[in-house]
């Protein structure tokens, strides 16, 4: 790991993200693909005049762009950081928000496991940025620190969002946090719309919360080698399983994956 780190020089990255719980990935592949990103979210999700902020899930096989995306490779050495080897694709959506008073709540996105967290992480969140963030284009709130804190964040936090600060970020970066940093948005008072993809990642051994399990090698083909495992294509788990060599060496593989090499022969 931390040879993959450094090799990409991510350390201020990963220092922020044991700090903080959450850093910003400047990325050549991300900024070379912002453009196209954006594109795709403007025309996969659907804009309702009356909708506040438009969202759209389960887009992976939507748009080519959306799978060179989620495997940025900076990215990619960070969710392997936040949660181990073999970590899965678990959700991607679009939104497009909308200048008004309304905003996102204070949340963690450890929606799905009541609290105390456990000391590491289940799941993190990427927002690929394709408009600069600012507390005026509606930028994602965070306070810094309360990953530590191992919770979902009380009423009166909710409520004052005390210690809350914008991520400011230019167009074609990736924030990243962990699913127990506390986070929402500021309303957007610019005109426009802002343009995010949200990218989750989940560890091995969680269950996604989209599956892409219809797709097929014509799908594969010619795309990043990481999307097989990030869609499970090497995880033991969820399938159907008739004890054949083939299964036994995907079993191993996914405790190698998770433990480490050798941990069971
Ligand atoms: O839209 C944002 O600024 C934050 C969205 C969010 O909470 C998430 O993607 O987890
Ligand atoms: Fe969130």
């Amino acid at each position: 790991m931390a040879a993959k780190i450094a090799a990409l020089g991510l350390e201020q990255n990963v220092k922020d993200l044991i700090d903080d719980g959450y850093t910003i990935i400047q990325d050549p592949h991300a900024h070379a693909i912002a453009d196209e990103v954006r594109e795709a979210i403007i025309r996969c999700v659907p804009a309702p005049p009356e909708a506040k902020a438009p969202t759209r899930f389960t887009l992976l096989d939507q748009d080519p762009a959306f799978a060179k995306a989620i495997t940025t490779p900076k990215l990619l050495v960070l969710v392997e950081f936040l949660l181990g080897r073999g970590a899965l694709f678990s959700q991607l959506s679009g939104s497009r928000r909308r200048q008004g008073p309304t905003s996102l709540g204070l949340h963690a996105d450890n929606s799905w496991f009541p609290e105390p967290f456990p000391a590491w992480e289940l799941m993190c969140t990427a927002c690929f940025v394709t408009d600069e963030f600012t507390r005026e284009s509606g930028a994602t709130l965070v306070i810094p620190g309360t990953h530590k804190l191992k919770r979902h964040p009380p009423r009166d936090v909710r409520e004052n969002l005390e210690g809350a600060v914008p991520i400011v970020a230019p167009k074609g970066s990736i924030c990243l946090w962990d699913g127990s940093l506390w986070h929402g948005n500021y309303p957007r008072t610019d005109p426009g719309e802002r343009i995010v993809l949200h990218m989750t990642y989940t560890r091995l051994g969680i269950q996604p919360i989209e599956t892409y399990d219809h797709l097929d090698a014509d799908w594969f083909a010619g795309k990043d080698e990481a999307l097989p495992t990030l869609l499970g294509r090497h995880n033991f788990l969820g399938r159907r399983h008739g004890w054949k060599q083939n299964d036994r060496e995907l079993l191993k593989e996914t405790y190698d994956q998770v433990h480490g090499p050798g941990f069971r022969a």
